[in-house]
């Protein structure tokens, strides 16, 4: 697909500074400071890195080399430098803060504990220790399918303790999916519990873990089992072991296992466009540096704050900003088990209020499900301690946004709209609070030492405001994947390749705006071409959500003779779903709505209405679920994680 002119029609002219409050207290304050700091990485992009990796980190051996680019695109960083991530978080604030709350934790049923530092050392240390009685050392894959309690938290430090590699799997992926990424990390352990809550169910995970050994898996020896829902599992003699045997009896210390900078942390697994999910394979010390960097400049995070950020550990937002991010930084970060609508769709407020939550980070699904909620919830609570708001996943609706502002930040929380990657592994384009202005539906500018840009098909800076186009990063920085694991080849072609190794592809569009504001217009495969035009899915999505009978939209092209590809929309209404008249009747108001927002040109063909969107939970609309359904041809691929197997004869039209 050629990308010389994306158009981009979505124009949203707001803007937001932030309060004198909230600047008087943050530790970037002002335009003028942060431009000199990013002015400074441009200058010296090594330089810049180096410094930050000696003041932010410990290091058990200092690094001298900053940069090696000699197989390029492959990058190492700090190199010669050895390290403990778990260290890191834990041991180094162990002085100063062991009676401080590491981790706040709330069940879906309410239960809650809080766990200090001296504890979250002990705990980690102990489960390491069980790890390698069972034979478990450095450069081992672990695989690691666990709810949202603390303990999937300190497995992943027990690993990094002790240097082996793990393998977050998101609770609610299935056996087959289990299967497929502990063989192709050929994983030697399993960390699992009886079950999760979530939705007021049991989430049976060992028995998923059962089914997915049963088909093969033949690398796995231990099994882990947490006791946590109370459901009755298996247990295969030789095999499984309870959490709480394995741990009993060892040491509450465990020296850490001091790695390479470029040892391995982890792999995540995460869907390209196609083909078998990618094993992201991330690095330790670079790793390190972008959660702190990040936790500092876009979270702002001061000694005193609540931090909540509401991704599971399955996904890397899970990964940077709730296990390694907040730990590191020697914060409080909070976490969460359940759903967001149990018992009712205020338990985030509810949580918000009664753990005084200073800093709230959230996916664009889960603001606009509970606006659709209504602002009864929200009000509530007392939502005072909040000072920041943090959104992440997908491009914001503007009008979404708003609601966070106005409901949620009550018009005194700056909004940080964080754009970012499994990839990239901490946040890339995205406001420093106390710095840059907001605009709604923009990731504003990117952070400093990150090159990041525009470029048409030709590889060539777009300098033209609002001229959409490839989002590609210039330079290598610490925190970036190393390669997919077992397939560097794969890594190569999908990141590298377009651009003949100049550049890293993101893979998504975007436009800059005159302030040079960054405007991610979806993945390019996302990208429609009607009639010649190129438009972006999510600017069409945006035109519809904007209709106030409509609470969210999913836009796909579908191949038409004559246009090349035509507009067919799933949408979500407020209130019942409408049929028959009703629905042909809506269908025609939407279509000159969105003729109206963006033009004629952006009608939908076809709209079709649902209960639901079809979603992973982490909230990413499966895009090419819908795309089969709107060619109307035999759904194939693997639906196992959507949330509501029930609507896609919604969507198929088919009730
Ligand atoms: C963190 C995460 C990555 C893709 C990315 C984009 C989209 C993420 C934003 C966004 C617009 C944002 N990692 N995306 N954040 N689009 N604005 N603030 O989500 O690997 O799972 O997804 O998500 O398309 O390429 S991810």
């Amino acid at each position: 697909m050629t990308q010389e002119n994306i158009e981009s029609i979505l124009t949203e002219d707001r803007i937001f500074a932030p309060s004198e409050a909230f600047r008087s207290k943050a530790r970037i304050n002002n335009r003028a400071d942060y431009d000199a700091l990013r002015a400074r990485a441009e200058k010296d992009h090594e330089g810049f890195w180096a410094e930050l990796a000696k003041s932010e980190i410990d290091w058990h051996k200092p690094f001298t080399k900053t940069l090696d680019s000699s197989r390029a695109p492959h990058f190492s960083w700090f190199t010669d430098g050895e390290l403990n991530i778990s260290y890191n978080c834990i041991d180094r604030h162990l002085k100063d803060k062991g009676d401080k709350t590491a981790i706040i934790f709330e069940g879906e049923k309410g239960d809650t504990r809080r766990i200090t530092y001296k504890e979250l050392h002990k705990n980690v240390c102990q489960f390491a220790n069980a790890l390698k009685a069972k034979g478990i050392k450095k450069g081992d894959r672990v695989v690691i399918y666990m709810p949202m309690v603390p303990e999937a938290a300190v497995a992943m430090h027990a690993c990094a303790r002790i240097g082996a590699v793990h393998s977050v799997v998101f609770g609610g992926f299935s056996a087959e999916s289990l299967k497929d990424r502990i063989e192709d990390a050929g994983a030697r352990a399993l960390i699992t519990a009886d079950g999760g809550t979530r939705g007021g169910k049991v989430v049976p995970l060992k028995a998923a873990c059962d089914e997915a050994l049963g088909k093969g898996c033949k690398t796995i020896e231990t099994v882990f089992v947490l006791k946590r829902a109370g459901n009755d599992v298996a247990m295969k003699n030789g095999r499984d072991i309870w959490w709480s045997d394995a741990t009993k009896g060892q040491a509450e210390t465990c020296e850490p296992e001091w790695v390479n900078s470029e040892h391995p942390l982890f792999l995540l697994y995460t869907s390209g466009s196609t083909g078998k999910p990618k094993g992201i394979q991330h690095s330790t010390g670079g790793y390190l540096l972008g959660t702190i960097v990040t936790m500092n400049w876009v979270f702002d995070i001061q000694e005193n704050d609540i931090y909540w950020c509401t991704a599971d550990v399955g996904w890397i937002t899970g990964h940077s900003y709730v296990a390694y991010g907040p730990l590191a930084v020697g914060g409080t970060a909070l976490m969460y088990e359940g759903a967001p609508v149990i018992p009712d769709a205020g338990r985030f407020w509810k949580i918000c209020q009664d753990h005084k939550v200073t800093i709230f980070y959230t996916a664009p699904t889960a603001i606009r499900a509970l606006m659709k909620a209504g602002d009864d919830y929200p009000n509530k609570y007392d939502l005072s301690s909040i000072r920041l708001l943090g959104t992440v996943g997908e491009p914001i609706n503007p009008e979404a946004w708003i609601w966070y502002h106005e409901v949620i930040g009550k018009e005194r929380c700056p909004i940080v709209d964080t754009w970012w990657q499994t990839e990239t592994g901490a946040n890339v384009i995205a406001p420093v609070p106390g710095a840059v202005d907001t605009k709604p539906g923009s990731c504003t500018i990117p952070l400093p030492g990150m090159a990041v840009d525009v470029v048409d098909d030709a590889g060539n800076s777009i300098s033209t405001p609002d001229r959409g186009g490839y989002l590609v990063i210039r330079k290598p920085w610490p925190f970036m994947l190393r390669t997919i694991w077992g397939d560097d080849q794969r890594y190569i072609d999908t990141y590298w390749g377009k651009f003949n190794n100049r550049y890293y592809v993101a893979g998504d569009s975007c436009r800059r705006d005159k302030d040079g504001y960054f405007w991610i217009m979806g993945r390019i495969d996302d990208v429609l071409n009607v009639s010649g035009h190129r438009l972006g899915t999510m600017e069409v999505e945006s035109a519809l959500v904007a209709h106030e009978r409509v609470a969210e939209a999913a836009v796909v092209g579908r191949p038409d003779d004559i246009k090349g590809e035509a507009i067919f929309a799933f949408v979500v209404i407020r209130g019942p779903r409408p049929q028959g008249s009703e629905a042909d009747k809506l269908t025609k108001e939407l279509r000159d709505w969105v003729a109206k927002e963006i033009g004629p040109i952006a009608k939908p063909d076809d709209i079709r209405y649902a209960d639901n969107l079809p979603k992973t939970r982490s909230g990413k609309i499966m895009r090419r679920l819908l795309r089969t359904i709107a060619k109307g041809e035999e759904i194939t691929q693997d639906i196992s994680t959507l949330e509501n197997e029930d609507i896609v004869k919604q969507l198929q039209g088919e009730m």
